[in-house]
């Protein structure tokens, strides 16, 4: 066996391990000295076949010169993957003064929006939301508000009647407030959001299936003032506190006196315009005192109990706030009209 050179072997792997291009290629190095069948491995695995006067000398030598490889390679794996980790983070850095991305959020539909603005308000003033079924009985939509048999609203021409029985789809949310007043004892305070359908063609400011908000309020001692105050600041949360309440007297079956609120324009205030027809006002909502044949229904007693009720219709408020003159375009879906909302 040919005398091993450990001066030429030491000068190819110095030479190699400095000139390795990334960590891989010094892993390959490595193997080809270090590894189990690498040159200086194979060296140091025959000391013991050589004769003793010359493994005396190699072996301490081919040993030193093992440790002294190893601490080179630990040296030159620290600096590449030093080199390699700023290569990969400066790759991944973030550029801080890009502009952001210009996906606007999503957010609610238009009618969601005043919808939950209406009942904001009215929470605020402690009335509860409550819900109830959208197909009613004849007793809960007409009968149990004092609308007589003959009333024209009972009528097939407006209202949509299911089957031979007494179901029908709820004109009005009204039937939500009278189930609440069957099974709870005033004083009560409820707000009854909710779709309702009238059987009626549809145009610009009529659809047969629109939204409405509905509010009662039942206790001791309630008068057509706290009616007033509680509707005025409505409006006012509503349309801006520059805004005006008016009320007129106008009739609804269950309500003894009815009237009907209306606020200042708030497209001219009050000097008149195409949206408030010249007139300066906008009309908002029906309201009036509960009449006592719709309490004695439910049994509570109008000698003692007086209440006050009022209806809105949301796409009508929403129609006034944004300025929007056709109902039909908050059911098209159509983005170019809802991204403006
Ligand atoms: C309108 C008018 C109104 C009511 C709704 C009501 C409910 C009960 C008892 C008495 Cl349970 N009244 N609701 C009262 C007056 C007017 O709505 O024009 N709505 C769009």
């Amino acid at each position: 066996m040919p005398e091993p050179n450990l001066d030429n072997l030491k000068t190819e792997a110095f030479r190699l391990i400095d000139s390795a291009a990334d960590s891989a290629a010094l892993e390959e190095i490595h193997v080809k000295f270090l590894g189990r069948k690498g040159e200086l491995t194979l060296v140091l695995r025959s000391l013991g076949e050589l004769p003793p006067e010359q493994r005396k000398l190699l072996g301490p030598q081919a040993n030193s010169l093992k440790n002294l490889l190893e601490e080179r390679f630990q040296a030159r794996r620290f600096e590449l993957e030093k080199k390699e980790t700023d290569q990969r983070l400066t790759g991944q850095s973030v550029d801080v003064t890009l502009p952001v991305g210009t996906r606007r959020a999503a957010r609610p539909h238009p009618l969601t929006q005043i919808n939950n603005e209406i009942l904001s308000i009215f929470q605020e003033l402690g009335f509860e939301v409550a819900d109830g079924p959208e197909i009613e009985t004849d007793h809960y939509n007409f009968t149990a508000l004092n609308i007589p048999k003959d009333h024209p609203a009972r009528d097939m021409q407006d209202t949509f009647y299911i089957g031979k029985g007494n179901l029908l789809l709820r004109t009005h949310t009204s039937p939500v407030q009278i189930r609440v007043m069957e099974k709870r004892k005033p004083p009560l305070r409820i707000i009854a959001p909710g779709r309702v359908y009238r059987h009626e063609a549809t145009d610009a400011t009529h659809s047969a299936i629109f939204h409405q908000v509905e509010g009662l309020a039942v206790a001791e001692n309630l008068s057509f003032a706290d009616l007033k105050g509680t509707l005025a600041l409505f409006a006012r949360r509503m349309f801006g506190p520059q805004s005006e309440a008016r009320f007129r007297p106008s009739y609804f079956p269950f309500v003894e006196p009815g009237a009907e609120m209306l606020v200042s324009c708030i497209f001219c205030k009050k000097a008149g315009c195409r949206v408030c027809k010249m007139t300066g006002w906008l009309e908002l909502l029906g309201a009036g005192m509960v009449h006592p044949n719709v309490f004695n229904k439910v049994g509570i007693n109008p000698e003692k109990f007086t209440g006050f009720a009022f209806g809105m219709g949301v796409e009508r408020i929403a129609m006034l706030k944004f300025g929007i003159n056709d109902i039909r375009l908050f059911y098209d879906n159509d983005l170019r009209f809802l991204e403006q909302f």
